[in-house]
């Protein structure tokens, strides 16, 4: 069954991004269970931002799942990634994503790599073959991790204007060989594939297969509906994959949070309900 979740932000430093709630966790999750959500999605600043009692008691309280974790901040407030030409800090990177990896699986969630890939394709030949070895280290070492704790890893491709490494879900299939770990599944996330997917429902019916997660926001990174995505072949070609994850709002809060939570929930009921 394919599940709906909204995006929860808990970062103090950060006041603008795709996430659409913000700043308080449980009034979050309370209007994401109002609205018949079935998961959230957190961003927080580290693995030990929420205490996982403290969570524990409200997924049970609201009745919700945890979709997945972001590991996003360990670049954005500390500029670590795992292609980082510097051995400390890809070793900063998996720590980071270790522990976020230990939070995520106390809950059944997984964790993304996303803006913690770096850009490894940038730069010289040399660069880009070391970048890749790293970004492949970096997978094999957590993926691994994240099999002892029970859960899978999730790597998202991202647009070219944030990376110049893993770029399309057919990559996956290109590095994939590369990799020792096979616990490692795709985020496909509609917006990235917008700007890089030749065709997003041929892309997901190809690439169906290493599909562990879904991002919902429209073409301009708006809640779903909101831009000219055209949902019907994408929610189609899901279903016919047999897709049963978690598809999570990572939509800018337009034109409110709690406007763009309704938008994206009547979406998701349009498509997958
Ligand atoms: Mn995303």
């Amino acid at each position: 069954m394919i599940r709906s979740a909204v995006t929860i932000a808990l970062v103090p430093q950060l006041t603008s991004g795709p996430w659409i709630f913000w700043e308080d966790l449980e009034l979050g999750m309370k209007k994401a269970a109002a609205l018949g959500f079935d998961g959230i999605e957190l961003f927080t600043a580290s693995a030990d931002a929420i205490d996982p009692d403290h969570l524990a008691e409200l997924l049970e309280k609201y009745q919700l799942q945890l979709a997945a974790v972001g590991t996003g901040a360990g670049k954005v407030l500390h500029g670590w990634t795992l292609t980082d030409p510097d051995p400390e800090i890809r070793k900063k990177a998996i720590s980071f994503i270790s522990d976020m990896i230990s939070f995520g699986a106390k809950f059944g969630a997984p964790a993304i790599i996303g803006s913690m890939q770096g850009s490894f394709g940038l730069g010289t030949g040399a660069r880009l073959a070391h970048g890749f070895q790293h970004f492949c280290e970096g997978l094999d070492q957590l993926g691994e991790k994240a099999k002892q704790e029970g859960v899978f890893l999730l790597v998202e491709p991202l647009n070219r204007y944030e990376t110049s490494g893993f770029n399309y879900l057919f990559a996956f299939d290109n590095f994939q060989p590369f990799l020792k770990t096979r616990n490692v599944k795709v985020l496909a996330d509609l917006f990235h594939m917008n700007i890089e997917e030749d065709n997003l429902a041929q892309a997901i019916l190809d690439y169906g297969k290493y599909i562990g997660h879904v991002h919902f926001a429209d073409s301009n990174r708006k809640p779903m509906g909101l831009g000219h995505t055209d949902m019907k072949p994408i929610a189609a070609a899901l279903k016919e994959i047999g897709y049963d994850g978690f598809v999570s709002a990572e939509a800018f809060p337009i034109p409110s949070p709690d406007e763009a939570a309704e938008q994206t929930i009547r979406e998701f009921r349009k498509w997958f309900k």
